[in-house]
């Protein structure tokens, strides 16, 4: 049912190897995932301590915050419901604005590591002192988010060796769109799923010497990643993998809020990276086409481009996949990873352990200890 491929990763060995093969492997983990998934039928089981749920909450940090954002979009779009996406600090620090007005809530907590302390702390918070129900969805079973958890969202490992997140970021959302879908009872979509890592495939093996080439032959001061609803959580991945492989600056805007002020950056060495919907392509396009009018350097994703992108893009990456648009989003983050991986070669760089970062952020107690008054004034 899913095609299988050898991964030629080994090609560069030492800086960047870890994270070209699992940026690599990509399609084929999710067709691994998706095959466990549905093993386990509608996973009815999974869903049944939430059937309550009137709204969803969706946590994480760092990477696996953006995972919510657009896993909030998709569930929404998907299931009809309430979704919102918070980074766990925000729960712990502002409890009341968080939760003000929420009833029926459920929460799904993202992590890779199912160890990181504000997300762990937050599943704690929810479950036993707001007494909402938490799913966990990680990549790593048997850790503490996991057994603080109702129920866990059953995904295969994502076993990484590099610090930042890939494979465990496209295949938690993956997992959650799937998810979404099974909510939904909504069988048609659930029967396109099976057909993304053939053509995600395809279209990484056609995208990753045309971002190799155009990464490492172009130096930009300034990164800017663009995107609207659903893809504004993979704008802001994008965004990360940039700043985290190869310590560049860059920025995350929804497409049109590009206009309003940040756009006085744009210049030949900025690059403005476009995830172009489909729902609001007209609208976006403009941005892309002022953007191009304004001298500033663009490379653009999107499933079906017309002239104007065509012509407004340096770099166009079409993906022309028969799918529905809630089910094609996590190869949209690819050119981003890619991006990420050789400017930081290109730099001399090791995008497998970015300075100043470690794979799980672990604080003590007293860091993580959530404020249940507000601050008095
Ligand atoms: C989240 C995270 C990663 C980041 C770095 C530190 O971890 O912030 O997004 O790239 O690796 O940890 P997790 O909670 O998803 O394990």
């Amino acid at each position: 049912m899913f095609e299988t491929r050898t991964v030629g990763a080994s090609t560069m060995a030492g800086s960047g190897a870890h994270s070209l093969a699992e940026i690599l492997s990509q399609p084929q983990f999710w067709g691994s995932c998706l095959e466990a998934l549905e093993r386990k039928g509608s996973l009815a089981e999974i869903r049944q301590p939430f059937r309550s749920a009137r709204e969803w909450l969706f946590v994480g940090c760092g990477s696996s915050y953006y995972i919510a954002l657009s896993a909030a979009a998709a569930w929404s779009s998907i299931t009809g419901m309430r979704a919102r996406a918070i980074p766990a600090s925000e729960l712990l620090l502002f409890p009341e604005i968080v939760l003000a007005g929420s009833e029926d809530l459920a929460a799904a907590v993202i992590s890779r590591s199912g160890r990181t302390s504000e997300a762990v702390r937050a599943a704690q918070v929810l479950e036993r002192e707001k007494n909402i129900r938490v799913l966990a969805v990680t990549g790593t079973p048997d850790q503490p988010l996991e057994q603080i958890a109702t129920a866990t969202l059953p995904l295969l490992p994502c076993d990484e060796q590099s610090t930042v997140m890939t494979r465990s970021f496209t295949s938690m959302l993956v997992g959650l769109q799937y998810l979404a879908a099974c909510e939904a009872n909504n069988s048609t979509l659930l029967n396109t799923f099976s057909k993304l890592p053939g053509l995600a495939q395809k279209a990484m093996d056609g995208l990753h010497p045309r971002i190799r080439d155009f990464a490492g032959s172009r130096h930009f001061a300034d990164y800017v990643c663009l995107g609207q609803g659903p893809l504004y959580g993979l704008a802001c991945e994008t965004a990360l993998k940039v700043n985290e492989m190869s310590v560049s600056y860059a920025q995350n805007f929804h497409t049109l809020e590009f206009r309003h002020g940040p756009k006085s950056i744009v210049g030949p060495e900025t690059l403005v990276m476009f995830l172009l919907s489909e729902q609001g392509y007209d609208a976006e396009c403009e941005v892309l086409q002022e953007v191009k009018g304004l001298g500033g350097t663009t490379l653009t994703v999107t499933n079906r481009a017309d002239t104007r992108a065509r012509d407004a893009s340096d770099c166009l990456i079409e993906f022309d996949f028969e799918l529905p648009e809630l089910v094609r989003l996590a190869p949209y983050v690819f050119a981003g990873q890619m991006t990420g991986l050789y400017t930081g070669l290109k730099k001399g760089l090791d995008p497998d352990n970015p300075r100043h970062l470690s794979r799980v952020v672990v604080l003590d107690e007293e860091a993580v200890s959530e404020q249940t008054e507000p601050a008095q004034s």
